[in-house]
């Protein structure tokens, strides 16, 4: 087992990562900016290394500056988390290279699924069910009118160095092809430094459900069970449960199946995620895999009763894993609280926490870095706790879920809570009759 893990990260998922070693008794290092001098990781983790000013470029992001605190302070391991570094293949290889175990995906695995053109190829070759569309990436503007007449409008043009919407433009028309087809090529070139464009026809209204799957270094691989991510705001998720009000046994273990193929096709090791959509007729189909840790491990963590972070340090220690599959017990929801303004377009809105009074309580989980009088850097994302609750129906979870949200005191920055209590008791919500599309249409 590792001696000392270093958390390549910061804020809640750097706390998440440390509470986890304490309990397996690994030593930890937090890194961080000077940004963060003040943060609970640094204060709770054996030791605490500067890595630089708070631009992240400069420090959560400099692989020179992570592994030059890892060799003073002797890590046999590095932690990732979510973001920053956790799916650089570069990353990934520099730490195999200095004999320091990367807590997370192997080089070529996280290359393979970075590229969506070649994850997707992957999985056909696999028989994982993908959205029909052209094969590999399109020549040119030509070749796109072609197989746009082929699986018919709408269709949609992706990045295949994307993920969260950057170079993607749907297109209902064949005189609107050309357009699309520019700025998507302009904008991808500009954000990744590669616009490679493929096309799919577009699912409309879809569900966004994930697997969670887990694999180890012996080829074995199993699945977790879903999380619904439909509730999310240009392609930030909001709210995630499981299961989905939107599931049923029969679909969990299609879909659990599939995401296992996907897991063994790459010969995955450690935990991931499998992303697929859901049409309204219950067909399915891959999206992306990712190989990381996610924010929303935390509901399905609920469910099974499992502790995903110490699986995923197991795995990377050459644990066998058991194989058999796990089913949700309970139902879960995770609200993001995020720092920003909910009535003015979601604005961040950082500056110091003022009065902090959290809920507690059966089947209430808050996952956070942040305390009375802490002050959000406007550096980082806005995410500043997840609070999750557990109970044994949808229905209670969502009562439990309104409770916490009272009880929850944040004063001196805006919060996302009262958009999550309009949320809470929209009637929509409560039916489970959600798709991607609900942020566009919810009025509060
Ligand atoms: C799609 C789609 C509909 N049809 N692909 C959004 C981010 C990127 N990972 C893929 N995305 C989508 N791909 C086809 N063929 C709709 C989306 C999409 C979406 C997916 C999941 C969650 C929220 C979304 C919001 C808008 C669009």
């Amino acid at each position: 087992m590792f001696k000392k893990i270093l958390v390549a990260n910061r804020g809640e998922i750097a706390m998440r990562v440390i509470r986890t070693c304490k309990e397996m008794g690994i030593k930890t290092v937090a890194v961080y900016s000077t940004a963060d001098k003040d943060s609970l990781p640094v204060r709770f983790a054996d030791e605490a290394v500067c890595i630089g000013p708070p631009i992240s470029k400069l420090s959560y992001l400099s692989i020179p500056n992570i592994m030059a605190a890892a060799e003073i302070t002797n890590a046999d391991a590095i932690h990732p988390g979510y973001g920053f570094l956790s799916e650089n293949e570069e990353f990934s290889r520099v730490c195999q290279k200095n004999g320091v175990k990367f807590i997370g995906a192997l080089p070529e695995q996280i290359a393979g699924m970075g590229d969506k053109a070649t994850a997707k190829a992957t999985m056909i070759e696999a028989g994982v069910p993908c959205i029909p569309g052209s094969k590999g990436l399109l020549k040119d503007v030509a070749d796109a009118k072609i197989t746009a007449k082929e699986i018919k409008y709408p269709i949609i043009l992706k990045a295949t160095a994307g993920g969260g919407g950057k170079g993607m433009r749907i297109v209902w028309k064949e005189e609107d092809v050309e357009a699309a087809w520019d700025s998507a090529r302009q904008e991808a070139g500009a954000a990744f430094g590669n616009d490679g464009i493929y096309m799919e026809k577009y699912i409309e209204e879809p569900r966004h459900i994930e697997i969670q799957i887990a694999g180890d270094q012996y080829g074995n691989a199993c699945h977790m069970s879903e999380r619904d991510c439909s509730i999310q705001r240009r392609h930030q998720k909001l709210v995630e449960e499981t299961p989905s009000p939107f599931m049923t046994d029969e679909l969990r273990e299609k879909m659990g199946q599939a995401a296992i193929k996907a897991a063994k096709a790459v010969k995955y090791e450690g935990v991931g995620t499998v992303e697929f959509l859901v049409d309204k007729n219950r067909d399915f189909y891959f999206m992306e895999m990712n190989t990381r840790i996610q924010v929303e491990h935390t509901i399905t963590e609920e469910v099974i009763d499992f502790d995903l972070i110490k699986e995923q340090i197991l795995i990377a220690a050459g644990k066998p894993i058991s194989g058999k599959n796990y089913y949700p017990h309970m139902h879960a929801i995770q609200c993001r609280i995020n720092a920003e303004d909910p009535y003015t377009d979601f604005r961040p809105s950082p500056g110091k926490i003022t009065d902090y009074h959290c809920p507690g309580g059966h089947g209430v989980r808050i996952d956070s870095h942040v305390y009375s009088g802490y002050t959000i850097p406007p550096n980082y994302d806005s995410m500043i706790a997840k609070l999750i609750v557990v109970a044994q129906t949808r229905e209670e979870a969502i009562l439990k879920m309104k409770r916490a949200l009272d009880e929850y005191i944040i004063e001196g920055v805006k919060t996302t809570i009262p958009f999550h209590q309009k949320l809470m008791a929209n009637e929509d919500f409560n039916k489970g009759n959600f798709t991607t599309k609900f942020m566009e249409t919810f009025d509060f």
